[in-house]
This record gives C-alpha cells, sequence and structure tokens, in this order.
C-alpha cells in the first residue's frame, strides 16, 4: 500500500438535481468505467467503492423563487454530507463522484465540520471554469450549480447554508478559485464584496500555471485539510468535452497535469470531488478517461522521473 495517502472512499452521487442539462447523473458510473479504482489500487492507494448514493429524481421543473429543484436539492446534498461525514471519522479520504456540482454543498459542509471537529485550517481548491457564486436574486437560471460557493459562505436558504450545523460553513478567505472564465455580472459583484480570491484565465496567462498554483497553495501546512472542488469543465473543452456548460478558453492538458501535480506535492489532500461530467455529452468516454488521468497525477503519479 502507498502510505503516502489515507485510505480513499469512492462515493457515487448519480444526480443532475442542480445542473441546466441532464446527464451529469451518468457521471460515477463514467469514472468507474474509465477505471478510477483500478488506477488508484495500481498506484498502491488503498481503496473502496462505496457504491451509490440515493436521492430523488430529477422532475425537471422551472425555478420557484428563484431555485430549481430546491427539495430535490437539499435531500441529495444532506445525503452527500453524512456520506463524507462518515469517512471522515473512519479516518479515510473521500472521492464524491458527481453529479453536479451543487452536491458541493454538501462536501463542503462535511470538510468545514471535519475540520471544526479536529481543529485543521480548512483551504478549499475550487477548479472550475464557473465562480459557482450566484444568490437565488440574482441567478439567470434557478440552478443549484451555480450557487454552492456562495452557500458555503453563508449565501443562500437557511436549508442549505446550516447543513453542517454552522453558519457560514467557512470563510470566503479559506477558498481559491482557480481557471475561472464564466461569471455573471451581479456574481462578479457578490464576489469583490465577499473578497473572493479568484485566479481567473488572464491571472493564469499573465503569470502561468505554476506561479498561480503556488499563489494559490501559499500557507498549506501540515495542520491543513485540503479540500479540492474540480468541475470538469475547469478544463479546455478541446480536451474536455463531456460537461454541461462548455467554456472556451480553459487550462490545456499540460497545465491540468501541473495543477494536479502541484496539489501532490503538497501532501495535504484530504478530499476531492470530481464534478458536472456529462457522459452523454461525451465522446467514447474520453473526458471521463481524462478525468482519471487527472486524478492519478493528484494521487502522484508524476510523468517525469519523480516518484
Ligand atoms: C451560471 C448560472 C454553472 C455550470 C455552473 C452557470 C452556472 N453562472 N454552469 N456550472 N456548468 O446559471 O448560475
Ligand atoms: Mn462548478
Ligand atoms: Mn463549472
Ligand atoms: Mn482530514
Amino acid at each position: 500500500m502507498n502510505s503516502r495517502y489515507p485510505p480513499v472512499s469512492l462515493i457515487g452521487a448519480p444526480t443532475d438535481i442542480g445542473a441546466g442539462h441532464r446527464g451529469a447523473s451518468m457521471g460515477p458510473e463514467a469514472l468507474r468505467i474509465a477505471g478510477i479504482g483500478a488506477a488508484l489500487s495500481s498506484r498502491g492507494v488503498d481503496v473502496i467503492d462505496r457504491g451509490d448514493i440515493v436521492g430523488p429524481r430529477n422532475p425537471w421543473l422551472p425555478p420557484v423563487d428563484g431555485y430549481r429543484h430546491l427539495n430535490e436539492v437539499l435531500a441529495w446534498n444532506r445525503a452527500v454530507m453524512d456520506a463524507l461525514s462518515d469517512e471522515f471519522r473512519a479516518g479515510r479520504l473521500p472521492i464524491l463522484l458527481g453529479g453536479d456540482h451543487c452536491l458541493a454543498i454538501g462536501s463542503l459542509s462535511a470538510v468545514a465540520r471535519h475540520c471544526r471537529e479536529t481543529g485543521k485550517k480548512l483551504r478549499v481548491l475550487w477548479l472550475d471554469a464557473h465562480s459557482d457564486f450566484n444568490t437565488h436574486e440574482v441567478t439567470p437560471s434557478g440552478n443549484i450549480h451555480g450557487m454552492p460557493v456562495a452557500c458555503a459562505c453563508g449565501l443562500g436558504p437557511d436549508v442549505l447554508t446550516g447543513l453542517g450545523g454552522h453558519v457560514p460553513a467557512m470563510r470566503p478567505d479559506q477558498i481559491r478559485q482557480i481557471g475561472i472564465r464564466s461569471v455573471d455580472p451581479p456574481e462578479k459583484r457578490l464576489i469583490k464584496q465577499y473578497g473572493l480570491d479568484v485566479y481567473d484565465m488572464r491571472y493564469i496567462d499573465e503569470v502561468g500555471m505554476k506561479r498561480t498554483m503556488e499563489a494559490a497553495l501559499d500557507g498549506v501546512d501540515a495542520d491543513t485539510h485540503l479540500h479540492v472542488s474540480f468541475d470538469v469543465d475547469f478544463l479546455d473543452p478541446s480536451i474536455a468535452p463531456g460537461v454541461g456548460t462548455t467554456v472556451p478558453g480553459g487550462p490545456n492538458y499540460r497545465e491540468a497535469q501541473l495543477v494536479m501535480e502541484m496539489i501532490a506535492d503538497s501532501g495535504r489532500m484530504g478530499s476531492l470531488d470530481i464534478m458536472e461530467l456529462n457522459p452523454a455529452l461525451d465522446s467514447h468516454n474520453r473526458t471521463a478517461e481524462l478525468a482519471v488521468d487527472l486524478v492519478e497525477s493528484l494521487f502522484g503519479k508524476s510523468t517525469l522521473m519523480r516518484d
């Protein structure tokens, strides 16, 4: 076994309840078919697949008061939070196989609670084309996958912001967003108001991915729990077409590998979300296979002779 990593638990959350396109519900199975379990095992990581969380079906209804499917989103997120909390208490590293990104409300709630219980410092790396910092007042869609970061910072309906029993679950200064290139105008104002640390594509173009990641990981130490929330639409659509919302101009293969390798080098990743993979929009499971390739790098597989 690879003693550099804690034992890992894979948890599927097969739903597209917070998304604007159907199909992210097939994400967990596509990641399994792409061999996520075997890839980790072959790196010497102790891995168990816990199977799938169960939740309500997607009724595909229009928004009510700025939220689509709020009750169903709540049910799924409660289940996600409970499943991740069980893994933290067992000393394991949960990998949430999404599912759309609204489920990060549950994973961030569990991670924040775990850090409060253990006294660890929390750092969240949000790898995404989007900031996901909308509220029901300003959302252009009502889709709750555009709101999880706001919810974690206490902006949102009480049922979601209070999920982990502490409002807000975390402070904006615990979050670093990387790869951002699609933000709605009122969302941008909220991001500035809350002081979110955003390394957008303009920043990455100007300073390069290495220095971006050094900045995003600055201050991460032995007492830090690093949570990585990886929205697959972070990647450039030319290499990752299988997502609901493709946004051009994302990180290329080499930049994405470097992100994962630098996270691995930190040695502090304690939990991971792999979200928004949409097999209905993919070709030959290629985006799932890329995600698995990147996860191997997150667990220390280097393209150079550094193992
Ligand atoms: C837009 C909204 C979004 C994907 C997040 C898009 C949100 N800002 N889309 N993730 N794929 O509707 O809130
Ligand atoms: Mn997202
Ligand atoms: Mn996104
Ligand atoms: Mn931990």
